[in-house]
């Protein structure tokens, strides 16, 4: 992990370019955090050592679940290892934010939506590109937007090297028939109506589960109840974790046994850590936030806060039933997502954060920036 490990610099400088405000902010206790962020060269090499000890130890029984949901499964150790196809791939690929902004409704109410299954690089903060699996070659994969009861006619075209599926939590539907795997080149094809409201998670089934998840290959859908919500402005965040390993050809793979030991090198909100520190997301005095946080994991909770602020309306599921008021922080559980609102009363740079500080740290942060 030495010489190529991900560095934090990235993450550094944008947490050194906000330190004065910050200091400024009635945050003061995230600072110790953020400013530890800029120390890259901590010593890792003896505690990921230890991790992979811990994960060879809990390899055997963990490794023998199986997804049921699969038909091509080849058993638990299966597809562990990183396909050669994202390294093949130049890794010069340029860095994009991933705009947040929740997408329009369909007009229809019958959606048809083809995502294809990719093994491709991606580039994930200036120094760390990743031998991604994808939904459309993105982490997180589109961002799908419908009504309750609408009907989605969904297709998967797997373009990858090795199995890939599709589950849509949004969906109540044979998981046997609908989440099954399919081989390279082949589609799989099912159809759903969205049940209920809320804020879903989707993602890749194929076994083992833990690996095709924490390889990229996840992504939201969010379903509105028939009477729209208050105006808003609306975002989505996908929280997800990234257990690296060196890089090979400038592209780093992911390392099932650091899954298993479940201690994340980053964490993220919609694929790239801290991105929304550097680009913040912008709003108005006046205006009602909305965000959708679908928390994919693979393994640790999503405990969603924004520093100055508290929530006015915390949606557990299947809105507008139920709100909760007034909140502080609310943990999102790996494979679920909530529905988080706040009223922009003052103008400020508002930090919104995992408060389980050491993944807030490994990324999981952003910037509301509220203009008056
Ligand atoms: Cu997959």
């Amino acid at each position: 992990m030495d010489a190529d490990l991900p560095r934090l610099s990235e993450l550094a400088e944008r947490g050194a370019t906000r330190r004065e405000f910050l200091m400024k902010s009635s945050a003061g206790a995230i600072v110790p955090f953020i400013l530890a962020a800029c120390h890259p060269d901590e010593p890792k090499r003896e505690r990921d050592h230890e991790d992979e000890r811990q994960a060879n130890q809990q390899g055997g029984p963990a490794t023998a679940l199986r997804n049921p949901d699969s038909r091509l499964d080849t058993g638990g150790h299966a597809n562990v290892r990183q396909s050669t196809r994202a390294a093949e791939h130049t890794p010069n690929v340029a860095f994009h934010r991933f705009d947040p902004a929740l997408p329009p409704v369909s007009a229809q109410r019958t959606l048809k939506i083809e995502f294809t299954a990719q093994e491709v690089p991606l580039k994930i903060s200036d120094d760390t590109t990743v031998a991604a699996w994808t939904f459309d070659g993105d982490i997180p994969g589109p961002i799908v937007h419908v009504r309750q009861g609408d009907t989605v006619e969904f297709t998967l075209v797997n373009h990858g090297s090795i199995p890939h599926s599709m589950d849509f939590h949004a969906a109540v539907i044979d998981p046997k028939v609908a989440f099954r795997s399919v081989a390279p080149g082949q589609p799989v094809s099912y159809t759903f109506r969205a049940k209920y409201p809320g804020a879903f998670l989707y993602h890749c089934g194929t076994s083992p589960v833990l690996m095709h998840i924490g390889s990229g290959m996840v992504g939201a859908i969010v379903v509105d109840p028939p009477s729209p919500l208050p105006p808003a402005e609306e975002y989505v965040l996908v929280q997800s974790e990234y257990y690296l390993g060196n890089a090979v050809g400038g592209v780093q793979p992911f390392d099932y046994a650091k899954m298993l030991a479940t201690v994340p090198d980053y964490v993220a909100f919609n694929g790239r850590p801290g991105q929304y520190l550097t680009a913040p997301i912008k709003a108005k005095v006046g205006d009602r936030i909305r965000f959708y946080v679908v928390n994919a994991g693979p393994t640790h909770p999503c405990n969603f806060h924004v520093v100055g602020e508290q929530f006015d309306t915390v949606y557990l599921g299947a809105p507008p039933a139920m709100p909760l008021r007034g909140i502080q922080t609310f943990a999102v559980a790996p494979g679920g997502g909530m529905i988080f609102e706040m009223l922009a009363d003052i103008p400020g740079e508002f930090v919104f954060v995992n408060h389980g500080f050491g993944h807030g740290q490994k990324g999981a942060i952003g910037i509301i920036q509220v203009e008056g």
